[in-house]
């Protein structure tokens, strides 16, 4: 019997760092480190932990050093109130912490400014420590998080001296969640928040996310969707809405709501919503008062107005800015701020679609408050695959200008298929939209540097839900991580952030990271070869969005996929050069020039700005029909690869989460082929060529594909 126990611990011990995983830790899974050496290592540099300060956000910092250090290194990590006499330690300390006096730091702490933080190595009285030390004591959270990343990434902690402070203020996450908890364009559950428990019952998810959300960097969570329902600002609902901002207070977390412009009508009564109306201004301010009242720091307001059939201003002949500042001046008192989008184009417009935001918004440069923040999506139609840089980006200097990213997987397969998009924020960041000269990148105009603007905003519309790994797609996690990085420090690199993640989320096992970090960097791009490529772009089904739609005509014009494509007998592509919408216009003469002949745009735009006949010979070598054909290609061999790396890693990850993303592989490769199959049929008729030779044979005719139909894709709202 002893022995059969033996055998059985033995055989558990084996499996220790392999067992089931659902994901549900994301990337601060704290798994004892692999090797004896490894875990000695750590106990000999971290003894124990010395935090003076007892605030809510100091002790979550203790706790999740705790957490972290007693986990990676399998033992207990002790609490002491001082420094003591023999072994190591970990000091937690603010500026004016008296445990910071006799020790050497090697530069100001002012330079930290309200959220960084210092990492050092230090000596006293021959002891040999480790001190993380901030001004303000979410500092010390962020700094606790970054030194458990420093081992979990197996970093050494000798000679530590790491100083980091976010770029960006306001880091926002945007969940497009309703108060029924569906989700708008998110397939990963429902929401996370339970609005008919709150306030009474809070369940510890909440804090599970906001510590994952903390330790990316993340500060700010707007609750609601943009497409907002005015009943979240009832009485009833801010109690709720306070009982969250209460859990994410201590992780320096702030709540924002998004506003139904119409809401004094909806909720008071009132006959307009005007916001030169008196009623109006004074009907927001005492609602901003009564949001404080409950909730003291309180982010503000995302506002979705006149876009997409929400009201706004423009239904009172006032336009963004007149909404906006009304907003803004009952917020400024409490420092609030309103987070406008630019996501505007209408219907009726004749004018091509991605010019409209500019159109409507450049003029309004210099108008808005000072607490007033445009978001911007990254390019100017949504979210595609691919898009060119938004033009309002290079365009109002005197202006706040918040870029809104898309986890989400909208037009990226959602979670179901991998895209980790950190190249494509990458993308976007690094652009340089010339506005002041070269140098002037995305980067530079959303932080403020560029034109000296004092507050800053980025956004990123979340993929999360209720689904036990948070994501759906157990990779999908990375997108989450790599936002919040990305948001906090934007010139990390996309490829350091994916090893990071790997390794964080795999326990370090070197031959997952080698398999996975060049999956994951070429994922997005792989996507764009089956989906859209050469700037192909809105040519997905209908509605749900998923899958293939080149057909698609009937509807709003500017829904369509014919719209955007233009194919015809000569040739396919949207011509938005100075012969065609101009849409070039808009961007600075550096880019304009660039964009406006075939032979110098890029081939990952050709198709975005010109109608580019089908026997053009490219710079490949091939014409423009083969090249479309063998990138198609590319992308379902693409998949397939991974499928293979992927089958290689079994045995080395946990069943769980192996089996999951291989069957996930294998729907994205179904998916990869029916995108490439419909599309080169549908297109063919234009083109009239045989396919190239490597390119696969579609199994089935046109008709076919354009008879498939998803139903029910999560996250559709006029399934919701
Ligand atoms: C589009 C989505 C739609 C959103 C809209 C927005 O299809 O569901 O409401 O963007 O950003 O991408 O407002």
């Amino acid at each position: 019997m002893k022995q059969f126990f033996r055998l059985l611990l033995v055989l558990m011990a084996g499996a220790a760092s392999l067992h089931a995983d659902d994901g549900y830790r994301l990337w601060l899974r704290y798994e004892p480190l692999a090797t004896q050496a490894q875990r000695d290592y750590l106990r000999e540099q971290i003894a124990c932990i010395v935090a003076p300060g007892s605030s809510p956000t100091v002790e979550k910092a203790v706790a999740e050093l705790q957490r972290g250090l007693g986990g990676l290194s399998g033992q207990p990590v002790d609490l002491r109130a001082a420094v003591p006499e023999l072994g190591s330690f970990l000091l937690l300390a603010t500026a004016d912490d008296e445990a910071l006096d006799d020790l050497e730091l090697a530069d100001d702490l002012d330079e930290l400014g309200p959220e960084g933080y210092r990492i050092q190595s230090v000596e006293r009285d021959g002891q040999t420590g480790i001190v993380i030390a901030a001004n303000r004591d979410i500092g010390l959270l962020y700094g606790s998080f970054a030194l458990l990343r420093e081992v979990q990434t197996a970093h050494s902690l000798s000679h530590l001296d790491l100083a980091s402070k976010p770029h960006i203020q306001r880091r926002l996450l945007n969940h497009w969640d309703n108060l029924t908890r569906t989700v708008e364009r998110g397939t990963a559950g429902q929401s996370l928040w339970e609005w008919f428990q709150l306030p009474d019952y809070r369940t510890p998810r909440y804090e599970d996310y906001a510590r994952a959300c903390a330790s990316v960097g993340i500060n700010g969570v707007s609750l609601t969707n943009v497409n907002a329902d005015a009943l979240v600002l009832t009485p009833q609902y801010l109690e709720k809405v306070a009982a969250l901002a209460d859990v994410f207070r201590p992780y320096g977390i702030r709540v924002y709501l998004t506003a139904r412009f119409s809401a004094p009508m909806e909720l008071a009564g009132l006959d307009t919503a005007d916001p030169l109306d008196d009623d109006v201004r004074d009907w927001w301010q005492d609602k901003v008062s009564e949001i404080y009242a409950r909730i003291p720091d309180f982010g503000g307001f995302l506002v979705k107005a006149n876009s997409e059939g929400q009201p706004g201003p423009q239904d009172y002949g006032r336009n963004h800015a007149e909404g906006a500042n009304m907003l803004a001046d009952a917020l400024a008192p409490h420092d609030g701020i309103v987070i406008w989008r630019a996501f505007v184009y209408a219907a009726e417009e004749q004018e091509d679609r991605v010019k409209q935001a500019y159109n409507e918004f450049q003029p309004l440069d210099g108008q808005f408050r000072d607490n007033v923040a445009i978001q911007i999506k990254n390019g100017p139609l949504d979210f595609m695959p691919r898009e060119p840089v938004h033009p309002l980006f290079g365009a109002m200097p005197e202006t706040n200008l918040a870029l809104e990213l898309q986890l989400t997987q909208e037009y990226l397969g959602t979670s179901v298929q991998l895209a980790y998009l950190a190249p494509l924020y990458e993308e976007v960041l690094d652009t340089d939209t010339f506005a002041e000269g070269p140098g002037s990148t995305v980067a530079k105009v959303i932080d403020g540097s560029l034109t000296d603007r004092k507050l800053s905003v980025i956004s990123g519309v979340a993929n999360i839900g209720t689904d036990r790994n948070w994501t759906g797609h157990p990779l999908a996690q990375s997108n989450w991580y790599a936002y919040g990085r990305l948001a906090w420090n934007p010139e990390l690199s996309s490829d350091q952030i994916a090893q990071e993640w790997t390794r964080m989320s795999f326990d370090r096992n070197p031959a997952v990271e080698d398999t996975l970090v060049p999956m994951l960097m070429a994922s997005r791009e792989t996507v764009v070869d089956y989906s859209m490529p050469l700037g192909l772009h809105h040519i997905m089904a209908w509605d749900h969005h998923y899958g293939p739609g080149p057909w698609v005509d009937q509807g709003r014009p500017d829904w369509t996929a014919t719209y955007y494509h233009r194919a015809d007998r000569e040739g396919l592509g949207f011509d938005r050069t100075s012969q065609g919408s101009n849409a070039l216009e808009q961007y600075a003469p550096e880019l304009r020039q660039r964009w406006e002949r075939i032979e110098t745009t890029p081939l990952n735009l050709l198709l975005w700005f010109h109608h580019v006949p089908w026997d053009y010979r490219l710079r490949t070598g091939n014409i423009l029909w083969d090249e479309l054909a063998y990138r198609y290609q590319r992308g379902v061999d693409a998949v397939r690869e991974w499928e293979q790396a992927w089958a290689d890693l079994q045995g080395q990850i946990d069943a769980q989460r192996y089996a999951h993303v291989a069957a996930l592989l294998k729907r994205q490769e179904k998916d990869a082929v029916q995108w490439r199959d419909a599309v080169l049929l549908y297109f063919q008729q234009f083109s009239q060529r045989p396919l190239p030779a490597g390119v696969e044979a579609p199994a089935h005719d046109l008709e076919y594909y354009q008879n498939l139909q998803e139903h029910y894709v999560p996250g559709t709202p006029s399934h919701q």
